[in-house]
C-alpha cells in the first residue's frame, strides 16, 4: 500500500515537473537537434510540436524553460504565430491518431476486408517485428488463398514511423480493388490476371512509438549496442548496402542509421522473404512527404539500366494523378530529385530483378504544408490522386513483362470503364478500438 502511493506520488511529480499544458500561456520555443534527444524530451513530457531545419519545436510552459536552463540546452523564443500549426486537428473520436490506422486497427480492417470478400482477400502474416507485432499483407486475387503462381505487384507503406499517410493509400488501394471487383471489368482483369501484395505497415512498433510517445519517430524501435534506439528501415536493404556514408550512416544514433548488415532487421527481411517467394513485377513504396515519384538508382546518381523506360512509365502516372484533383507530383531518378539513398527498398526490388519500382512521397509537397501532418480529410483526395497510378503500374507490367517473363493475356486495353473514372470508394474506418 505505501508502496503503490509512494508510486503514485513519484507518478505526480515526474508529470508534474515540466508543467506545460499547452493552454495559454505554452509559448513555442525551439532547440537545436544537436543539443537534444527529442523522443527523450517526449517521454519527458514534453509537448513537441514539430521538427524543422534541424530544430526541434516545443509548446512550452514556464516550467520547461526552467527545466531547459537548468539542463543548459540553450533554446530560442519563437515569435507567436511564426509556425505553421504542428498538424490539424484529428477527428476526436479517432483517438489518438484520428482517421490514421494504427497497428491494430489496420490489423481489424484488413481482417473485415478478407470476411467481406472471401476468395478474393487473404490476411498473410509475413513476418513479425522486434516487439512481436505482425507484419501482415493482404493478398489480393481471384482464389487468393491459393498460390497460383501469377504475376504480383506489391504496395508498401510505412517503412517511415511519423508517415502515416503512408499506410491509408495502399490499404485504400487493396479495399478499392475488392469493392470494385464486381463492379468494374478493368479490376476483374487486373485481380484475376495478377496478385497484388499489400504491406500498408511495414514498420508497426515504430508507428505505434510514433502515436504514443513522439511523433516525429522515424526508424524501428531496434535496441542498438550503444543505447540508441532504431534502424532506419529504408537504409537496411541488402542492394549496395552501406555503399557509402552520405546514403545512410554508421552512426547508430542516427535517422539514417542503416544497421548491422543487410536485412539485420526483421522488417526488412520479411519485405525480403515475401519478394523472393512470388513474382513480383512491380512495387511502389509509399513515403511522405514531398509529392515526387522516384525511381532507381538511389545510391548513386549515375542513370540505371532501364533508366529511360522508368523515367517514361513515372511521367504517365504523374499524368495520370495530376489529371485527378490538379496535385503535380514531380518526377526523376531519386538520387537525383531528391538526395542519394543506400539500402533503400527500391534499389532493392529493381536489381534483383528490374521489376519496375517506384518510391512515391505523398503530400504535402514541403514543410509549410504540413510536412508530416496530413489532414484527414484529404486522405480520399489523396488516395484518390494515387490510384490511376496504382492502377496503370500494374497493369503496365502485366502487358510489358521483363524478358523471359510471360506476357499475361488480358483484355487488349482498359474498357468501358476507363482508369480513374467512376471511382467508388468511402473511407470507412472501424470504430475506436482500445489502445
Ligand atoms: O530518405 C528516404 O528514405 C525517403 N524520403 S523520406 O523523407 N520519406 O524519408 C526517400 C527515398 C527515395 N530515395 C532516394 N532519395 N534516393
Ligand atoms: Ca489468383
Ligand atoms: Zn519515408
Amino acid at each position: 500500500m505505501l508502496r503503490r502511493t509512494l508510486r503514485l506520488l513519484i507518478l505526480v511529480l515526474v508529470l508534474a515537473v515540466p508543467a506545460s499544458p499547452a493552454g495559454e500561456e505554452g509559448q513555442v520555443i525551439s532547440v537545436s537537434k544537436s543539443a537534444v534527444d527529442p523522443a527523450r524530451l517526449a517521454r519527458q513530457g514534453f509537448d513537441l510540436l514539430m521538427e524543422k531545419e534541424g530544430r526541434v519545436y516545443i509548446v512550452a510552459g514556464p516550467g520547461d524553460l526552467a527545466a531547459l536552463a537548468s539542463g543548459r540546452i540553450p533554446y530560442t523564443i519563437e515569435a507567436p504565430g511564426s509556425l505553421a500549426a504542428g498538424g490539424p486537428a484529428l477527428s476526436a473520436d479517432g483517438g489518438l491518431n484520428g482517421a490514421f490506422h494504427s497497428a491494430l486497427e489496420l490489423e481489424t480492417d484488413i481482417r473485415t476486408l478478407e470476411r467481406d470478400f472471401p476468395g478474393l482477400a487473404r490476411v498473410v502474416e509475413i513476418g513479425e517485428s522486434l516487439e512481436g507485432r505482425k507484419i501482415w499483407a493482404l493478398k489480393i486475387s481471384d482464389n487468393a488463398s491459393m498460390d497460383e503462381g501469377e504475376p504480383a505487384a506489391i504496395f508498401l507503406g510505412c517503412h517511415h514511423a511519423r508517415e502515416w499517410i503512408s499506410v491509408e493509400v495502399p490499404f485504400l488501394f487493396g479495399k478499392y480493388l475488392l469493392e470494385n471487383y464486381g463492379l468494374s471489368q478493368d479490376v476483374r482483369d487486373l485481380v484475376d490476371g495478377s496478385e497484388i501484395w499489400i504491406v500498408p505497415i511495414v514498420n508497426p512498433d515504430g508507428l505505434e512509438y510514433s502515436i504514443h510517445v513522439y511523433r516525429y519517430w522515424r526508424k524501428n524501435r531496434r535496441a542498438n549496442a550503444d543505447g540508441t534506439y532504431g534502424v532506419d528501415i529504408n537504409r537496411n536493404y541488402g542492394y549496395r548496402w552501406g555503399f557509402d556514408n552520405i546514403g545512410s550512416s554508421g552512426n547508430p544514433g542516427s535517422d539514417l542509421y542503416r544497421g548491422t548488415r543487410p536485412f539485420s532487421e526483421p522488417e526488412t527481411a520479411a519485405v525480403r522473404d515475401l519478394f523472393t517467394d512470388h513474382d513480383f513485377r512491380a512495387a511502389i513504396s509509399f513515403h511522405s512527404y514531398s509529392q515526387a515519384i522516384m525511381y532507381p538508382w538511389g545510391y548513386t546518381t549515375d542513370p540505371a539500366p532501364g533508366d529511360a523506360g522508368l523515367g517514361a512509365i513515372a511521367a504517365t502516372m504523374s499524368g495520370l494523378m495530376a489529371a485527378v484533383n490538379g496535385t503535380v507530383y514531380t518526377y526523376g531518378q531519386a538520387s537525383r530529385l531528391l538526395y542519394t539513398t543506400n539500402g533503400d527498398t527500391v534499389d532493392w526490388t529493381y536489381g534483383l530483378r528490374g521489376a519496375p519500382s517506384f518510391t512515391i512521397e505523398l503530400p504535402p509537397v514541403d514543410i509549410d504544408g504540413g510536412g508530416f501532418f496530413n489532414d484527414e480529410a484529404a486522405i480520399g483526395a489523396i488516395f484518390g490522386e494515387n490510384l490511376p497510378a496504382m492502377l496503370y503500374l500494374a497493369r503496365y507490367t502485366l502487358d510489358h513483362p521483363l524478358p523471359g517473363r510471360r506476357r499475361v493475356p488480358l483484355r487488349p486495353a482498359w474498357g468501358r470503364d476507363r482508369l480513374g473514372e467512376g471511382l467508388r470508394f468511402v473511407i470507412l474506418k472501424a470504430p475506436v478500438r482500445v489502445r
